[in-house]
This record gives structure tokens, C-alpha cells and sequence, in this order.
């Protein structure tokens, strides 16, 4: 049975204007309790990665803004899947939570090391380090990060140590599991959904479990991201969900993926470098307008699921 405490308060966090045409995203999340936490004006300087300033102006804009706990924030497109690691060591303190699995969804296993601040590629780290998590559990990659992970400059130890592990939806490969050091992954294919729903909640040592969701986890016709994206239908993502809410303690939640036009900044330099760098990590074209309307039916699919608001 679901726990009344389960029960989460949505809040939009507007970074990146994502939600302007959501508007029925919007009365939910106020008809749910939730409500809006202006940011815009940070948002440049954190969208793709963020030096620590920015990170600290957002941690202060948090603490004043998301004081309801446990929530369900969303944040705007996934170059902004840094803000998670700030939104993990909220809900921790709010809930005195000693030992929590964080379980992510996403195309990318955002495992890279970013040296002076945080990459949207590279929080992983950083969340799997904090003061009461236990291990982060990944699931449904399916980008060729995985393959060769040293030679692009993942953070491996956090795999030997037992704190990350990682269950692509298909290996880059084609094969049953992926190798990261000792560590030997079965992929969602080769166990196929249903068995993998079990062995995923088999992998949740914890009571306390906290979620965040990158929508490129989806495949393109569930989800028009800025990335490139999964394999998984949104069916399967909430199949893994209610059956990990239904048997853990949610202590909060994130969702990023959806779609706003870029702006960059954190200085003149970094803007360049960061518009250099979408240019080559990211797809050319941006998703049609209307491909962009199924991210909003994703969002209250998903309000729904986390926050049980009447139908
Ligand atoms: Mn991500």
C-alpha cells in the first residue's frame, strides 16, 4: 500500500521559460498544493554546467522556494539535471533520511568528472557522494557513453565502491550486460521488462528511495527532448515507478527533459563554450512544436503517478 507520506508537493522550477506553454502542468501543480519558484534569471549561467556561485545563488533560491517536503520539482530541459544533486540533499535533510537510493532514469548515465562546479553529464558523481546516499542506481541508458566509459572520463571508482550501478536498456554492443571494472549489468533487453521490474526493486536496499527522471530515458515518441534519447515507453518508466513507490519511502523527486530555446551564460566565455558544446553533443534540430506538446502529457502522467491528486 501507498503511504500517506508518500505523497509529494509539486513545484515548478522555472529556469527556462519550459513551462510557459504547459499551462494545464500549471493549474495541476497549483490545484495539487504545488506552486512556481521563479529562476530565470539564474538559469543562463546554469543551463549545460555551472561554476559554483551559481550553484550557490540556486541553493539559496531553493531554500527560500521549495520549503514544502517531499516534492516533486520540475526543472526544465536536461541541461539542467545539475540542480539534482542540491534537490537530493534537501529532501535527505528534510526527511532525516540516513540512508537513501537515489534511482535515476536517463539516456545518459551522467557520469563524468567536472572539475570546479557541475555538468549537467557529470552530477552523478557528486549525488552518489553525499552524506546519506547509499548508491545511485541508473537505469535505461542507452547512449554510447557507456561504451568506453574511461577513455571519456567516467567516474568508475563510484562502481567498485558499490555506490553506482547502471542498467542500460541496450548495450552499445548488442550484448546482455555492460562491464564497468568487476561489475557485470544486465541490460532491461536481456531480462525483458517484467522480470527486470523485479530485479530493479531487488536492487533497492533501502527504505527511503528518491527519484529523478531524465525524459531522454524515453523513446522519441513519448518525449521530444533536446538529447538524443531511450528505448523505454512511458508505460514501462511508470510500470518501474509504481512498483518502487508502492514498496519504498519517497522522500522526493525530479524531472527534467523538456524542451526551451537555449540561452547560455555564466560570463561571455562560457557562453561560447557552452554553445560550442551543444553543437557537438547535442541533436542539430530541435523537436517540431507539436512533437513538444506530448512532453506536457509526460509531466501530468508523471504528477499524477508522484502526487495522487484526484483524477
Ligand atoms: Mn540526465
Amino acid at each position: 500500500m501507498r503511504r500517506l507520506s508518500d505523497r509529494l508537493t509539486p513545484v515548478l522550477l522555472d529556469l527556462d521559460g519550459a513551462f510557459e506553454d504547459q499551462t494545464l502542468l500549471a493549474a495541476e501543480t497549483l490545484a495539487a498544493g504545488g506552486h512556481q519558484v521563479t529562476a530565470r534569471d539564474l538559469g543562463p549561467a546554469l543551463r549545460l554546467w555551472s561554476r559554483p556561485p551559481a550553484l550557490e545563488a540556486l541553493r539559496e533560491r531553493l531554500r527560500a522556494g521549495v520549503q514544502t517536503s517531499p516534492s516533486l520539482v520540475f526543472t526544465g530541459s536536461g541541461d539542467f539535471h545539475h540542480v539534482s544533486p542540491l534537490l537530493i540533499e534537501r529532501a535527505i535533510e528534510a526527511s532525516w533520511s540516513e540512508s537513501v537510493t537515489v534511482l535515476h532514469f536517463d539516456n545518459h548515465p551522467d557520469w563524468v568528472r567536472f572539475e570546479d562546479g557541475m555538468h549537467c553529464g557529470s552530477w552523478v558523481g557528486t549525488a552518489a557522494r553525499l552524506p546519506g546516499v547509499a548508491k545511485v542506481v541508473t537505469v535505461g541508458v542507452c547512449s554510447d557513453d557507456i561504451a568506453h566509459p574511461t577513455a571519456k572520463g567516467a567516474h568508475l571508482d563510484l562502481a567498485d565502491d558499490g555506490r553506482l550501478e547502471l542498467y542500460a536498456y541496450r548495450a552499445p554492443d548488442g550484448g546482455a550486460a555492460v562491464r564497468v571494472g568487476a561489475a557485470a549489468w544486465p541490460t532491461v533487453e536481456s531480462l525483458g521488462e517484467e522480470a527486470f521490474v523485479d530485479f530493479l526493486a531487488s536492487r533497492i536496499e533501502t527504505d527511503a528511495v528518491y527519484v529523478t527522471i531524465d525524459k531522454d530515458v524515453l523513446r522519441p515518441e513519448d518525449a521530444a527532448t533536446n538529447w538524443d534519447q531511450g528505448r523505454t515507453s512511458l508505460r514501462f518508466l511508470e510500470a518501474m515507478l509504481d512498483r518502487i513507490l508502492a514498496e519504498r519511502r519517497l522522500i522526493g523527486a525530479d524531472i527534467v527533459g523538456d524542451w526551451s530555446r537555449p540561452r547560455y551564460g555564466g560570463g561571455a566565455v562560457a557562453a561560447l563554450l557552452k554553445q560550442g558544446e551543444a553543437l557537438l553533443d547535442q541533436p542539430w534540430s530541435p523537436p517540431a512544436p507539436q512533437a513538444r506538446q506530448v512532453n506536457e502529457g509526460v509531466n501530468r502522467r508523471l504528477l499524477r503517478l508522484f502526487v495522487q491528486v484526484a483524477a
